[in-house]
């Protein structure tokens, strides 16, 4: 197949052709245009992503626990998989604490343009402030609390409820595998072809993967810069050094993390895990939302990495919403980089809080865009660093966000790989598209 028509090439082509349309937008006054003619087709695509995760995820999970046709086995691999998630949680904080506390981005930033940002995003500032105070009103048992839905067609109404889901997948499976099997048959089929259904819609969406991509990227251009690409890029320029230390330690994390993960728990070579989930990780960028992107995520894994369905099931959507390593990393990074930039000095009874709250913000935070963001709150309370701060790093939090959701599913999918080498569920991977 040429390589203009596999489909991460083409995603790629329509980020980059998204990214020149962007700035060739600012400059040539044509972001009306862009807004109200080329926005509309990256909404429709996240649309449908939205759209499709929450039937894949009951159907995929219902099919993955009864074919589990022993139940211990799902509370065995449920403990791995949340154990695995946790520790690889806490080692992207302490990766984020250890690139910013080098880097030192805080010290970068002038007074006068700190002091104009923090004026300049004051409104946002009391938007999201508000969204994170609710968020705080709630104990911190809430994120258990909502898992248990109390409507099934309620939990279903929303991607940032995908944990209900799951919840009723499960107990639906667990119920379906404990009745007369002569009964149960039928219904498990239905969910089996369902879950045909389901992914091959998926295969539907993709097709128009590059367009939204390139529209996607286009539309965080403009939104970032403005009609005033020169205030964005002094923007970008103050930030800059903050971004780097994301982005450090992001690529760090990626590449030192499941590198080790895959050398303990399974023969698969990084390079090839990278190559097999591509598209879901360029999706993840463009989206930035797991829980869109989690169709594509759960059907590379399975048809290229060789994952089996009852591991890939369960593993995958549970790491949408609770298994968040790239926000977790970018949560103590933006915590400590806000505290420099006030001058303030963390002590490390200060940044080992930051390890917990950053641990328990980025479970609680849903697989949508920004999410990390309002769940930072949490950390800055929980460290006495002032929330405003938040608006030193509002102009860059989409571009981040777009590179912390990506890490996030590559992060989801290593460990479906890790799990599934362990349970002898993982089937010699192919990894063309
Ligand atoms: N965008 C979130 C996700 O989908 C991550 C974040 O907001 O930090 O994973």
């Amino acid at each position: 197949m040429p390589w203009y028509k596999k489909l991460h090439w083409q995603i790629i082509i329509g980020l980059v052709l998204g990214l020149i349309w962007g700035l060739v937008s600012t400059q040539a006054g044509l972001n009306r245009f862009t807004s109200d003619f080329i926005r509309p087709f990256g909404t429709i695509f996240v649309n449908l992503l939205q759209l499709i995760a929450i039937p894949l995820v009951l159907a995929s999970l219902v099919v993955g626990v009864t074919k589990l046709n022993d139940i211990t086995k799902l509370s065995r691999m449920g403990g791995k998989t949340i154990g695995i998630y946790l520790v690889t949680t806490m080692i992207a904080i302490t990766i984020g604490l250890i690139s910013v506390n080098l880097i030192k981005p805080g010290n970068a930033l002038p007074e006068e343009t700190r002091m104009e940002l923090l004026e300049s995003y004051q409104d946002n500032v009391t938007d999201r402030q508000a969204a994170a105070e609710q968020t705080m009103q709630r104990g911190p048992l809430e994120p258990i609390v909502n898992i248990v839905p109390q409507n099934v067609i309620s939990s279903m109404s929303s991607n940032a409820n995908m944990l209900q889901v799951v919840f009723i997948a499960i107990l639906l499976g667990i119920a379906l595998v404990q009745i007369d099997p002569g009964k149960s048959a039928q219904l498990v089929s239905f969910f089996d072809a369902f879950n045909d259904v389901i992914i091959k819609i998926v295969d539907y969406i993709m097709l128009m993967a590059p367009i939204g991509v390139f529209a996607l990227l286009a539309a965080v251009i403009i939104d970032l810069a403005g009609d005033d690409l020169g205030r964005a890029f002094e923007l970008l320029r103050a930030l800059g050094w903050y971004s780097i230390a994301v982005l450090l330690g992001l690529l760090v994390h990626m590449h030192l993390v499941y590198f080790m993960l895959f050398k303990i728990f399974s023969t698969m070579k990084l390079r090839n895990f990278l190559r097999g989930i591509r598209p879901a990780i360029l999706l993840g960028f463009s989206t930035s939302s797991s829980a869109a992107t989690l169709p594509v995520t759960m059907e590379r894994v399975e048809k290229n990495l060789g994952v089996e369905e009852e591991v890939s099931s369960f593993v995958l959507p549970v790491g949408a919403t609770i298994n968040m390593d790239g926000t977790s990393l970018y949560q103590a990074v933006a915590a400590v980089f806000i505290a420099q930039a006030v001058g303030m000095d963390l002590s490390i009874a200060q940044q080992l809080t930051i390890v917990l709250t950053a641990t328990l913000a980025s479970i609680g935070a849903a697989g949508v865009p920004g999410a990390g963001i309002i769940m930072l709150v949490i950390v800055l309370n929980a460290v006495q660093v002032p929330v405003e701060g938040i608006a030193l790093i509002l102009g860059v939090d989409r571009i981040l966000d777009m590179c912390r959701t990506a890490v996030n599913i590559t992060g989801d999918a290593a460990v479906a790989v890790a799990v599934a080498s362990t349970e002898g569920k993982l089937a010699d991977g192919r990894f063309d598209d």
